[in-house]
């Protein structure tokens, strides 16, 4: 897929994000989506969190990849104010409990207000999901999901194999 313009916005908290955010990054390049990323912070930057929220849509954008850590309101945040699909993923900041808060924070929405939350630092993971909602009506990108599952389930059990005498 060759666009000009990002069909993905990967958004996160902070720069301490990005050591997880950037798989998301690097799956979308395997799957040829074009991407922006950039940091955009619920707590310390909310008017520019709700100008992103506001204008992705007419900016082109299919699908928001937004993580964030502690009370990690990103992802939330920009799904109340858009009403594209958001991936939200809890990214682990600090050791106090483990990434619960940041889980937590992300997966209990209200009623009304979808996040699709995915593992902790589970950033691979958000941006595979978001391929699979631009495959859903992009062809080149739904065979190259289906060349991608194809590969995992080859793989599986090889290592094992390998050791066998
Ligand atoms: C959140 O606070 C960010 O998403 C990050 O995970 C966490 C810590 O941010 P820094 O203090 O490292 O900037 O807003």
């Amino acid at each position: 897929m060759t666009q000009s313009f990002p069909l993905v916005g990967i958004i996160m908290g902070s720069d301490s994000d990005l050591g997880i955010m950037r798989a998301a990054a690097d799956i979308l390049t395997q799957f040829d989506i074009s991407f922006e990323l950039t940091v955009v912070s619920a707590h310390r930057t909310p008017q520019r969190m709700a100008e992103y929220a506001e204008k992705a849509k007419s900016r082109g954008l299919q699908v928001i990849i937004a993580g964030a850590g502690g009370a990690a309101h990103l992802p939330g945040m920009v799904a109340a104010i858009t009403t594209l699909p958001v991936i939200g993923v809890p990214i682990k900041s600090s050791n106090s409990i483990d990434g619960w808060d940041s889980v937590l924070s992300i997966l209990q929405m209200p009623n009304g207000v979808p996040v699709a939350t995915v593992a902790l630092n589970a950033a691979k993971n958000a941006g595979i999901l978001a391929a699979q909602i631009i495959g859903s009506t992009h062809m080149q990108t739904a065979e190259k999901l289906a060349a991608y599952k194809q590969q995992m389930q080859e793989e599986v059990g090889t290592k094992i194999e390998g050791l066998k005498k």
